[in-house]
């Protein structure tokens, strides 16, 4: 058994270096003459069965063991700022439930599991925290749902958070236990290592999440939808645009607008920027008949994220290089997707971009031959291609990450699984294999898919993509200013 017992959930900062100190009496008359608040009833969140069905799977892949899913907490900025809270992906799977702090635990019962979602209360204006406590105080940030309230709405027993370490440690007593690990400093620190039993717990719960239920992809086409709109508003925004970061702000707007936010930081990168992957720093001014490589997505109020990418000339016409690697990147894609269906192997769809992608490349005399260049000992290819088209899509813009190779990598797409496929090329300014002319050039297309019983649904094929349309989609935008 653990140190559970010496779990420390109490706060850190009541008080803020700049605040001045509280007289008895100020705390007396402040705790005094507040209005009993209402009781309203809360209302059950859509879809409170399945999550209570998601814990009922997990029960049953983990007999007689207590199960321990925490959300984690809010992460410093600086001092006493943080950032935005995102709740644990899969403590939100199994429960629907947003607020910081809380943490789920599955305890044997019999022959399946009791489930308790430990919250913080909400003692209302009767204790003097709601003013003194600026990290959960209800006049700093708001108040909590609280014990009964959260009961209500996510169908799940409660507790407050304070009776965790003790009912951890009780648990914890009668039988094994399994952690779901890096996530809350906390609770990993309290609870002795078992790399391998908890990893199995973050695999398990990995592969869950595998395939998606109908609601899951309703929410990822309203998030597809919501980034469809931020992208259209980048489109029209670019006549005036001038640097990448505004490129960023605009597709954020959107993102906060029609959903929680982005799912990822927003990759907003031009010209020869488009040929570092993750390039997030966004800093760059625009050139005028430079690509701009936007690969962003919004993430829905349930937390499902798209991840989309569309590579658009500013002037609103390809040249003659950047249009020669468009279409052969777009080859690759319309070859992958078309390995998309349920049976085919997870890496069937990479297989078939990274050789149309070889034999572009070699007519293009970058490289000498596909065939060699596709060989295991050899993948000359990645040189400029860098990474395979697909990843699992959901809660997380890299879904499913904790799932065992078996499952994933080296699986079998199965109907209901929701990837992305997203060939890229990228040429550096400073690669001496590649003709001067195409240097400096980074294509990436990525759209998301849904793979169905008879092949694939393009979850995101109302997003302009060939070519011409992305030249009439960005030329639209630029004629209706130029009129101005
Ligand atoms: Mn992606």
């Amino acid at each position: 058994m653990g140190n559970a017992e010496t779990i420390d959930m109490s706060d850190q900062s009541a008080r803020a270096a700049h605040d001045g100190a509280n007289p008895e009496n100020l705390l007396r008359f402040m705790t005094s003459g507040w209005a009993t608040p209402p009781r309203t009833p809360v209302s059950p969140i859509e879809g409170a069965d399945r999550f209570a069905a998601r814990r009922d799977a997990l029960s049953r892949a983990f007999p007689g063991q207590t199960l321990i899913v925490p959300t984690g907490h809010e992460k410093t900025r600086a001092n006493d700022t943080v950032y935005p809270f995102r709740p644990g992906t899969d403590f939100y799977y199994l429960t629907g439930n947003v607020e910081p702090d809380n943490v789920l635990v599955l305890v044997p019962d019999g022959d399946v599991h009791a489930a308790t979602l430990y919250c913080e209360p909400n003692p209302g204006k009767t204790d003097a925290a709601f003013f003194t406590d600026r990290a959960k105080g209800e006049l700093w940030v708001g108040p909590r749902l609280g014990v009964e309230q959260t009961a209500e709405r996510y169908a799940i027993a409660t507790k407050p958070l304070a009776a965790l370490a003790h009912d951890i440690a009780s648990a914890l007593a009668h039988g094994a236990y399994r952690v779901r690990r890096g996530i809350d400093p906390a609770l990993d620190a309290a609870l002795p290592e078992q790399a391998e039993r908890d990893a199995e717990l973050a695999a398990a719960l990995s592969e869950m999440r595998l395939i998606k239920d109908e609601l899951e992809i309703r929410e990822l086409r309203r998030a597809i939808a919501a980034t469809h709109r931020g992208f259209d508003d980048v489109v029209r925004s670019l006549p005036g645009a001038q640097t990448e970061r505004a490129v960023e702000g605009v597709f954020n707007l959107r993102a906060r607008i029609d959903g929680n936010g982005v799912g990822y930081n927003t990759i907003a990168a031009s010209g020869p920027d488009a040929c570092t992957l993750h390039w997030t720093r966004n800093d760059r001014r625009i050139g005028e008949n430079e690509l701009l490589l936007l690969d962003a997505g919004v993430e829905a109020e349930t937390l499902y994220t798209a991840d989309v990418t569309r590579t658009l000339p500013i002037s609103g016409r390809f040249t003659p290089e950047q249009r020669t690697v468009y279409d052969l990147v777009l080859a690759a894609q319309e070859a992958a997707l078309a390995e998309c269906k349920p049976g085919n192997d997870f890496l069937d769809p990479n297989r078939a971009a990274m050789h149309v992608l070889a034999h572009g490349l070699q007519e293009l005399g970058i490289l000498a031959s596909a065939e060699e260049a596709l060989r295991d000992e050899n993948l000359f290819y990645k040189r400029y291609s860098l990474h395979n088209v697909s990843h699992m899509l959901g809660i997380d813009v890299h879904d499913c990450a904790a799932a065992r190779a078996e499952t994933y990598k080296f699986g079998q797409l199965r109907t209901g699984m929701v990837l992305t496929v997203e060939p890229g090329l990228y040429f550096q300014l400073d690669d001496l294999t590649v003709p001067a002319r195409y240097r400096g050039i980074g294509v990436r297309i990525e759209d998301d898919v849904l793979i169905t019983e008879s092949g694939v649904e393009v979850l995101s094929a109302a997003i302009p993509r060939a070519a011409d349309e992305v030249e009439t989609w960005v030329g639209s935008a630029r004629g209706q200013t130029a009129s101005r």
